[in-house]
């Protein structure tokens, strides 16, 4: 069989992980399952990009939430490249529910809650190029 192509996804480790002091951790956990980081930002996002970051989700009734805990605190952006990066990355998060993600996965370990969820990660090319080009700007 074939190998999988060599993608980009990103990943965001979240203020409640970053203030918990886990952002080696976490990028460390993707380091040693082989997928490389090539770009990193740490910020504050503004509202305004936060708005933009999550404009996929914002006719939820949750979005008010969103843009404001992503811009409580700062967040660790990184672009990671290795082989079939976007699905593999989603299987390393775990579930988007902390009560729900399975324990070996990043949320399944250090999730405390539904907006605290330690970790965002795109979940196809096309919200890659758009979170990327948001998170990068
Ligand atoms: N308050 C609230 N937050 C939610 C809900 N569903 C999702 N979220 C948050 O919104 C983020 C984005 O949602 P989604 O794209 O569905 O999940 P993800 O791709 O696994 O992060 C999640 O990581 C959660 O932090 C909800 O029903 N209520
Ligand atoms: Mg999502």
């Amino acid at each position: 069989m074939s190998l999988p192509a060599v993608e980009r996804t990103l990943i965001v480790v979240k203020p409640d992980a970053v203030a918990r002091g886990l952002v080696g951790e976490i990028i460390g956990r993707f380091e040693r399952r082989g997928l490389k980081p090539v770009e990193i930002k740490m910020q504050t996002v503004s509202k305004a990009k936060a708005t933009q970051f999550y404009i996929v989700h914002k006719d939820k009734p949750f979005f008010g939430d969103l843009v404001s805990f992503i811009s409580s605190g700062p967040s660790v952006g990184v672009v990671l490249e290795g082989r079939d990066a976007i699905a593999l990355v989603r299987r390393v998060i775990g579930s988007t529910k902390s009560w729900e993600a399975a324990p070996g996965t990043i949320r399944g370990d250090f999730a405390t809650g539904l907006l605290d969820n330690a970790i965002h990660a795109s979940d196809s090319k096309e919200s890659f190029d758009w979170e990327s080009k948001t998170y990068f700007s």
